[in-house]
């Protein structure tokens, strides 16, 4: 993941400076959002299209339990040394880099304001309203964790204006082997039954941690494509498209749904690679 020069109001900053106030979650603005939820659930931002279009700002959000590893996972993303052992204690709570996957330049902001205190409280429900895509974070030294997933998915997916929001399950401190209580395989099964991605991270030691938050922007973008397929094909129905753009829109979609019943099978097989839908 390239770092691009430090802009107005992106590449790495720390949660104290201010934020542009578009990309702001104020109490006001997810107040609203709760109060008139968007009228289609595929428009605008609520569609994971940013104003921005493809480039982001994309808000995205950590969710877990407390002391699994949210903070230092926010720390790394944000640039801080020492983001573990808190030499640098970290008390921000969203940080903004602008950088490059795949070539393609995108702005990210990533939110560390779950707040296990108050379960379906105002905090908790602004989040699943407003993200773009969202780390369901638990630790795999800690079970307890591990158990709140699934509500917390369930959740998302009953109360996320998107259709289908980009959801990767992170096990973190994956360097505590001997600590360990999930294992690999069972977290992997609980994304392929929850229909998430998969990864396991170690804050601690800097593993996969790169390879996250670069899978968030693909999976963010992926939708992007699939949506921009969808509409193709849409427009073809109404005679507006040329062929060939059809074509390749079909081949897209097809390639997003594998024949013949294999799709527990396939989805369990692409549920560790963030690069695919
Ligand atoms: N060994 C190891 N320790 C980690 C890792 N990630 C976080 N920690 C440690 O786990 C503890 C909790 O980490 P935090 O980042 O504060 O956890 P959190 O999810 O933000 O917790 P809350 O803010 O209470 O919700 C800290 O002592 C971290 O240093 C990791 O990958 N490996
Ligand atoms: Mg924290």
């Amino acid at each position: 993941m390239a770092l691009l020069p430090t802009l107005p109001g992106a590449g790495p900053r720390r949660g104290s400076m201010p934020l542009p106030i578009k990309h702001q979650l104020v109490r006001a603005s997810a107040v609203d959002e709760l109060d008139s939820p968007p009228s289609s659930p595929e428009v605008g931002s609520h569609a994971g299209v940013s104003p921005a279009g493809g480039r982001g700002p994309y808000k995205v959000m950590l969710l877990g339990e407390s002391g699994v590893g949210k903070t230092a996972l926010a720390a790394i993303f944000g640039g801080l040394k020492g983001s573990v052992h808190h030499e640098e204690e970290s008390t921000e709570d969203s940080y903004e880099r602008r950088f490059c996957v795949d070539d393609e330049e995108v702005i990210l902001i990533l939110y560390d304001i779950w707040d296990q205190a108050d379960p379906g409280g105002w905090m908790q429900e602004s989040c699943l309203q407003t993200g773009d895509a969202f780390l369901m974070v638990f630790s795999v030294t800690d079970r307890r964790s591990f158990t709140r997933v699934p509500p917390i998915i369930l959740r998302l997916r009953a109360g996320c204006p998107r259709s289908d929001p980009p959801i990767i399950l992170v096990g973190n401190k994956s360097d505590l082997a001997r600590s360990r209580e999930v294992s690999r395989e069972e977290s992997r099964s609980l994304a392929v039954m929850m229909n998430c991605k998969h990864i396991e991270t170690s804050a601690a030691l800097h593993h996969n941690t790169e390879e996250l938050f670069e899978g968030v922007v693909r999976q963010i973008r992926l939708r992007h494509h699939r949506r921009e397929a969808a509409e193709g094909l849409a427009k073809e129905g109404a005679g507006g498209r040329r062929e060939s753009l059809t074509k390749k829109a079909k081949r897209f979609l097809s390639s997003l749904v594998p024949r013949n019943g294999r799709f527990f099978k396939q989805r369990s097989k692409s549920c560790n690679d963030l690069s695919v839908l």
